[in-house]
């Protein structure tokens, strides 16, 4: 209803500014002292990628375009549990702003989720149209933190992702956590989870790290405090060569960490979609 777009001939078309609004009450949701670490901000970007993640460059099936996480069995995909959280938090934004996609929401809604956490400027363009249940993608699209780099490769490479962009877009592990009704696996990569930075790297490199000796999957806890962990395929990136030269960089350089991750995790949230229009926006972040 308080939409600016133009109406012409009873359509109603949303400016940038009708996405900015968007935007602005997504950004005001985020915050939550009784969730998790303060902030919806994490979950809504797992939302984002979950909903991307599923692209395969040779069928070109999957991906964002489609929304297709809103029915089973996409839903019920073991990789996604725990995702509901975030699509019931964005119903809101989508009953006042009827207009827009779900599509286009969650992936906004992951590129506001970034910016609000302190991360860079993702670059975001609209045009992405729901489907229906007939284009769920097969279960196992998503990776499995339990392997090694020989599967990330081949969940990545089948997005069209390269080494250095899968090593990028990892950094986003330095939010969040791991919850054992969700995953199985437990805590946090980092001690300010809900700020994006580039410690998930340096503490790749800096930290000690040890099997968890528990009853829950395996995973890495670090040797001095306990209360961090890495996923198998979070140690894959500091024990494959051509991973760890990615880390050592971007442990030593957050500008060239957000300058990448940018780019990559823009390109993720776009993969598939059958844009009409070049045009990106630039989102204000609250701070601005
Ligand atoms: Fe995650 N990821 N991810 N991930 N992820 C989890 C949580 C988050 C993988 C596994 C897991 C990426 C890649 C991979 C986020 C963002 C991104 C969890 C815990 C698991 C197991 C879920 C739970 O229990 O709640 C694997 C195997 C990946 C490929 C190597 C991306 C790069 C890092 C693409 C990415 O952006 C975020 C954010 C979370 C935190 C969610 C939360 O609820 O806090």
């Amino acid at each position: 209803a308080q939409a600016s777009g133009l109406k012409t001939g009873g359509v109603f078309t949303p400016t940038k500014d009708d996405f900015q609004k968007v935007y602005n009450d997504v950004a005001e949701l985020l915050e939550n002292n009784e969730y998790d670490d303060g902030s919806y901000g994490p979950v809504v970007v797992r939302l984002g990628w979950h909903a991307s993640g599923t692209y395969d460059k040779d069928t070109k099936t999957g991906g964002s375009n489609g929304a297709t996480m809103r029915f089973a069995p996409e839903s019920d995909h073991g990789a996604n549990a725990g995702l509901k959280t975030a699509r019931d938090l964005l119903e809101g934004i989508k009953q006042k702003h009827h207009w827009i996609t779900y599509s286009d929401l969650w992936t906004l809604a992951a590129v506001a989720a970034i910016q609000e956490m302190g991360g860079p400027k993702i670059p975001w363009r609209p045009g992405r149209k729901d489907g229906d249940v007939s284009a769920c993608t097969p279960d196992g699209r998503l990776p499995d933190a339990s392997k090694d780099q020989k599967h990330i490769r081949a969940i990545f490479y089948r997005m069209g992702f390269n080494d250095q962009e899968i090593v990028a877009l990892s950094g986003a592990h330095a939010l969040g956590r791991c919850h054992t009704d969700r995953s199985g696996f437990d805590g946090p990569w980092t001690f300010s989870p809900t700020m994006l930075t580039n410690d998930y790297y340096k503490l790749l490199l800096e930290e000690k790290w040890s099997w968890k000796k528990w009853n829950g999957p395996k995973q890495f806890e670090d040797v001095s405090t306990k209360s961090l962990m890495m996923l198998p395929t979070d140690m894959a990136l500091i024990k494959d060569k051509e991973f760890r030269k990615h880390v050592e960089r971007y442990a030593k350089d957050n500008d060239l960490f957000f300058k990448d991750f940018a780019d990559a995790f823009g390109r993720l949230l776009e993969l598939g979609v059958p844009f009409e229009k070049e045009e990106k926006f630039i989102f204000k972040s609250t701070s601005d």
